[in-house]
């Protein structure tokens, strides 16, 4: 037999060793945004109460039961003076559901809530359920939207891996009871990373989506859409307008997706997205920036050329390599801006800037020429600009 008691503190001592580990930032960085040293949350804290069976009588080996694979995706929301996390969280069965962590200064000491949200279906139950991005909309609600994900009807049977994904919707006040509202309806088959914009345009809910043709190709599909729906209670977007497209030879060559909901800055609304281009080695996903007008949503104003973001050392590393994405962003009073994205699919960090200097970056980075030659000509007027500047 084993030592029971014994093995349960050691289980629980690890745990809040994990849980209370510090977070150093980089030293010197870009200037852009810092990174961490640690990971903010990992598997590895999930509660001990949702892996252990704890009754000697039922599990007297004190085996880890339910398996947790990944914490990652997760959206992002400053509440009653926490930095929320509604993390997606990955059983080993491959099942994704959303659990709520909290930290008190958005950099470290993240831990999970008692229990895992509790989303209501609609008829239609989903198959799995992933990457939520929460907004806090003029109309008072806190909106949940997120990837609802069901077996494709028309798959022949020999195909167990064609799927429909579409965007579910919640709402909630309190981050703890959770309205479950129709699956938005679009002209698309398929749609992922939909995000509710947080105020009404022209009186309505502004939605940015990424229309696709199948689960994983984007084909026809692909740029990040713009649409309007009178309703929230029964959504429908019946008209599409690609606001930032795919394009050849870029970092969002193969598809692109929102991030979180955009920012709003004096100078326009500030996007936080993601951009997959193919490689020999697979997909390969960074983070980029844009603005588009403050008051016409459709119209990016800037956009600096290639990533902001994009994996480095152990984040390429994870069940999906060489991947970021982030679907959570919070902005403080005192204009800092924590970016919160998953590394690989596996584990979630956080990135800090300021909106000053988010603002200097996407509005002073030269845009993409698309041309080789226009590259090395941005580096020739840099080159030229510093001699000045050592001749005076
Ligand atoms: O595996 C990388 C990402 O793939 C999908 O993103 P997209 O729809 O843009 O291809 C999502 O499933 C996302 O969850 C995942 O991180």
């Amino acid at each position: 037999m084993i030592d029971f008691e014994k093995r349960k503190k050691q289980l629980q001592a690890e745990f809040n060793k994990l849980t209370c580990l510090g977070n150093i930032k980089e030293p010197l960085g870009n200037g852009i945004y810092s990174r961490y040293q640690n990971p903010v949350l990992t598997a590895a804290h999930a509660p001990l109460n949702w892996r252990y069976d704890f009754d000697p009588q039922t599990n007297p080996y004190l085996l880890e039961r339910i398996g947790i694979n990944a914490t990652f995706n997760a959206g992002a929301i400053k509440f009653e003076g926490k930095y929320i996390l509604l993390v997606r969280v990955e059983g080993a069965d491959r099942k994704s559901f959303f659990a709520v962590a909290q930290s008190d200064n958005g950099i470290d000491g993240f831990t999970f809530w008692d229990s895992p949200v509790v989303l209501p279906e609609t008829s239609e139950p989903d198959t799995n359920v992933y990457d939520m991005r929460l907004v806090s909309h003029q109309d008072g609600w806190i909106y949940g939207l997120f990837c609802t994900e069901r077996k494709d009807p028309h798959a022949p049977a020999h195909d167990q891996s064609m799927a429909v994904a579409q965007c579910g919707i919640v709402r909630t006040k309190d981050l703890l009871q959770w309205e479950r509202l129709p699956d938005l309806k679009t002209p698309s088959p398929q749609q992922r990373n939909v995000v509710l914009h947080p105020e009404f345009v022209n009186g309505q809910y502004a939605f940015y989506t990424r229309p696709q043709d199948g689960f994983i190709e984007s084909g026809t599909g692909g740029g990040i859409g713009f649409g309007l729906s009178k309703s929230i209670e029964n959504a429908v977007i019946d008209k599409e307008v690609i606001v930032d497209n795919k394009q050849y030879h870029t970092v969002y060559e193969a598809k692109n997706g929102m991030g979180p909901e955009p920012l709003k800055t004096e100078h326009g609304w500030l996007f936080l997205a993601h951009g997959v281009r193919n490689t020999a080695a697979g997909l390969r996903y960074v983070l980029y920036l844009f603005m588009t007008d403050l008051d016409d949503l459709t119209k990016v104003i800037y956009k600096p050329a290639g990533y902001f973001i994009a994996p480095e050392q152990t984040e390429r590393i994870g069940d999906v390599s060489n991947v970021v994405f982030s679907n959570g962003w919070i902005l403080d009073e005192d204009g800092t801006v924590f970016i919160y994205y998953a590394s690989s699919d596996t584990r979630m960090h956080v990135a800090t800037s300021s909106l000053p200097i988010l603002l200097d970056y996407v509005m002073n980075t030269p845009s993409d020429g698309l041309r080789s030659a226009a590259s090395v000509e941005t580096i020739l007027e840099m080159v030229e600009k510093n001699r000045m500047v050592s001749v005076h």
